[in-house]
């Protein structure tokens, strides 16, 4: 099958638009990328996409959205599958894909969280999930083996966080998750984790936190010493 003009309309910090950025350097497909201001929305932006979300994906004159199945598309287009052959094991895979999307939401409730309590609240129901995983885990190295496939891409991005959590204070997520923390660390090394956002995702993403007005941002100024000059 031969590859159509592709281009996905991107933001900076986006875990879902690094889905498919992972996918696309994965099976190495030429494409464009376009980014925009989610706060201020461009008009040819608001007439193409119907949830008004990133990421998209244009084909040709079409376009996909939802990440999971651009992902999919862009999986099914190239030779090789990043999902596994078995009808169970594939539905596994879109299950705790699905779970990841629910860990996210999780996220933006913890830097969100107005207050210690609901801050705290947000912190024990991430524990929480990853305890899941780590109950479930059947992985080595990566979720299902040594083959990186496309439930480690959905992964890699919420791990992102954590990295630029852990430069805050510990808040202590991974403590009783041995293999989770293996599965991290197994991530963050790969090439297109690690290429799937921009040098500056870290200033970009404490800025964002800053803005948040919450009880992390609290946190955050508390540590302007850590802080680059450009994010003050
Ligand atoms: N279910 C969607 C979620 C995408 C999503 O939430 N994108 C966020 C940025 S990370 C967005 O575009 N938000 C803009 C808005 O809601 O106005 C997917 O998987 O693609």
């Amino acid at each position: 099958m031969s590859i159509p003009e592709l281009e996905l309309v991107s933001h900076h910090l986006c875990p879902y638009v690094q889905r498919a950025v992972i996918t696309l350097l994965e099976k190495e497909i030429p494409h464009q990328r376009t980014y925009i201001d989610l706060s201020n929305k461009p008009d040819w932006f608001r007439q193409i996409s119907p949830l008004g979300k990133v990421p998209l994906l244009k084909v040709g004159d079409e376009v996909l959205f939802e990440s999971a199945v651009i992902c999919e598309y862009l999986d099914e287009i190239t030779p090789g599958s990043l999902h596994p052959t078995d009808p169970l094991a594939k539905a596994k895979h879109r299950a705790w894909i699905e779970f990841g999307s629910s860990i996210l939401n999780t996220i933006a409730g913890f830097y969100n969280a107005a207050t210690e309590e609901a801050f705290e609240q947000k912190r024990r129901d991430l524990v929480d999930k990853f305890a899941w995983i780590e109950r479930h885990w059947q992985g080595n190295g990566y979720f299902a083996g040594d083959r990186f496939l496309l439930v480690d891409a959905v992964y890699g991005p919420i791990f992102r966080y954590f990295d630029v959590f852990d430069s805050i204070a510990d808040f202590k997520v991974f403590v009783n998750t041995p293999n989770v923390r293996g599965w991290r660390q197994a991530l963050q090394a790969r090439s297109s984790i690690q290429q799937a956002v921009t040098g500056d995702y870290p200033e970009r993403l404490l800025m964002f936190l800053i803005q948040r007005h919450s009880y992390l941002s609290d946190l955050v100024h508390s540590k302007t010493d850590y802080l680059p000059a450009n994010v003050m």
